[in-house]
């Protein structure tokens, strides 16, 4: 099993559809970007693996994981967009600042999901520190990155069978 593959081992690979055609939209925050490009390197990287053309993955910046929803609403209006996949870092501070981004991005993309009628993937990590986060960027616990693009491939397949 390779390590892509090992990131993916809690979805079911089978049956899986033929996104050669399909065009996604990346938006990746800027905050921790140290982990967050590494994120949108699975996820670009697993859409490539699945059959999606380089040329139909678009990305966009956005400073920080608050306005992943913003972001990610700009390209989920855009007709010739399938799905959107949002990545961000938000680490647990000693603040609350985190919950209320934490909270307010799940609600908006959520609701730009349904607004828009086609996949928005929360792919926001919520560690309590860094070391937590580096697991989950390509360390010891996969990549989310890639389970983000993948939920976004299954959900593209389920909307042409099910919408
Ligand atoms: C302000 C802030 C803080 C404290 N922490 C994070 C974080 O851990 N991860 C992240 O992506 N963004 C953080 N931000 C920035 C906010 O997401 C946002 O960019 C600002 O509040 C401006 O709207």
């Amino acid at each position: 099993m390779s390590s892509a593959d090992k990131n993916l081992s809690v979805f079911n690979t089978e049956g899986l559809p033929d996104i050669s055609n399909k065009k996604f939209a990346i938006v990746v925050a800027e905050w921790n970007n140290e982990i967050t490009e590494k994120l949108f390197e699975g996820a670009y990287q697993t859409l490539v693996n699945y059959g999606a053309a380089e040329a139909n993955i678009l990305r966009g910046n956005v400073p920080g994981s608050f306005e992943l929803t913003l972001g990610a609403h700009w390209f989920a209006q855009r007709e010739d967009i399938d799905a959107v996949i949002a990545l961000g870092v938000v680490i647990q501070g000693e603040t609350k600042h985190n919950d209320y981004i934490n909270h307010a991005v799940a609600q908006g993309i959520t609701n730009i999901s349904i607004k828009n009628n086609k996949p928005v993937i929360f792919g926001v990590l919520t560690p309590n520190n860094m070391e937590q986060a580096i697991d989950r960027a390509g360390g010891a616990f996969g990549n989310k990155g890639d389970e983000a693009a993948m939920t976004a491939i299954k959900m593209v397949g389920l909307k042409d069978q099910i919408a």
